[in-house]
């Protein structure tokens, strides 16, 4: 996959893309990730990227010309097109459902809004699909393309190790992931729960299940309707939101 990025500030991808299992992925070659400065599509002496809003009010808005110039030279530069997507607020949420299917394109290309906004022509005509990370206001959509491009690349064929993506396929049933320990088995006074240290793999199977649903019905019950159980496990769920 290749994915190319439209932003004002590219010196704020190179640490992130390096580190942990992204910087593999990279490095190995599974995705190839370009950065471009819009502004070097300015053709202005002070190469100039904003400009005030039309109609007045505070805050500046991206200019047409450079980040249309921007978008379509580089979507140009190599088949095929693929989806372009703006990383704006006001885009449709990202979750794994929107993960999976931007991970399916052969290329993507991420543009960083900035300032108060992007001149709508250019979103209209020239943008594809528009992303938001959540609903919190972010000073530009640099760290919610990197988000992206995280979740994205680790979808990959090859990314994940063997362990990993067996780890990761019995977790994307939509519950959380059940509490994790690591030695020693006691820390301070604080055990581990000894069904943990008992080597009875199928009793810590179901200690596990159990823990993730009830996790799940405490914390994200909105998660809950989406997670097909069974009705011993539907009791549990209820039960544990009922002495919450
Ligand atoms: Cl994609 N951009 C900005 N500026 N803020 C955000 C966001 C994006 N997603 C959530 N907040």
């Amino acid at each position: 996959m290749r994915i190319d990025v439209l932003t004002l500030f590219p010196e704020a991808f190179s640490g992130p893309l390096q580190a942990s299992i992204l910087g593999r992925a990279l490095a190995g070659g599974i995705a190839e990730v370009q950065l471009h400065n819009i502004r070097d599509w300015a053709t202005d002496k002070h190469s100039i990227v904003d400009d005030y809003a039309y109609g007045g009010g505070p805050g500046m808005v991206m200019k047409p010309e450079p980040l249309a110039a921007a978008i379509e030279d580089v979507r140009g530069r190599v088949e095929p097109r693929g989806r372009t997507v703006l990383l704006t607020p006001q885009g449709r949420v990202l979750n794994q459902g929107v993960i999976d299917e931007l991970a399916a394109e052969q290329r993507l290309v991420l543009v960083c809004g900035h300032y108060e906004g992007v001149d709508e022509r250019v979103r209209e005509h020239l943008v594809d699909d528009e992303i938001s990370i959540g609903d919190y206001v972010l000073s530009g959509g640099e760290i919610a393309a990197l988000v992206l491009i995280d979740a994205v690349v680790r979808r990959q064929p090859g990314t994940l190790g063997s362990e990993e993506s067996l780890l990761e396929e019995s977790h994307s049933d939509g519950l959380l992931e059940y509490p994790q320990y690591t030695r020693p088995a006691e820390f301070r006074g604080w055990r581990v729960p000894d069904i943990l240290l008992s080597g009875n793999h199928g009793e810590i199977a179901r200690w596990r299940r159990e823990q993730r649903i009830v996790r799940t019905a405490k914390r994200r019950p909105d998660l809950l309707d989406a997670v097909a159980l069974s009705d011993e496990e539907r009791r549990i769920a209820r039960e544990a939101t009922d002495n919450k």
